[in-house]
């Protein structure tokens, strides 16, 4: 039997990494230390997990496993993906604490939620 979570990680993680050797603010944020990364996928028209949760100065990276074009799209209009096609990926570093719903813009049933609190409290 196939170990489909095993693959489903491994691909991921080889993502992620070019979206860090491609974005030159990550380097900084890994010097200063203590940022994070959390991945979110969309599968099947939906954002796993629905609600990230992170520290101030994380980082949340949006990766598309559909065929259909998707973005994360804050509600605010703080911060947006843009459109990502299949299998690309788009990381967004969170500053200020607060809670971000979000849509994709393509499909507004598509919603999502990066909690983002103070590293203090
Ligand atoms: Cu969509």
């Amino acid at each position: 039997m196939r170990k489909l979570s095993e693959i489903t990680r491994r691909r991921f993680g080889q993502g992620l990494g070019a979206a860090i050797a491609l974005t030159g603010e990550a380097n900084l944020a890994f010097a200063h230390g203590g940022s994070h990364e959390v991945a979110v996928r969309i599968d099947d028209f939906t954002f796993v997990p629905p609600t990230a949760e992170i520290l101030v100065g994380d980082n949340v990276t949006w990766e598309n496993g559909d065929h259909a074009p998707h973005t994360a799209t804050s509600l605010d209009g703080t911060w947006d993906t843009g459109p990502l096609e299949r299998a690309a990926f788009r990381r967004v570093t969170f500053n200020e604490p607060g809670e971000y719903r979000y849509v994709c813009t393509f499909h507004p049933h598509m919603k999502g939620t990066v909690l983002v609190r103070n590293r203090d409290g």
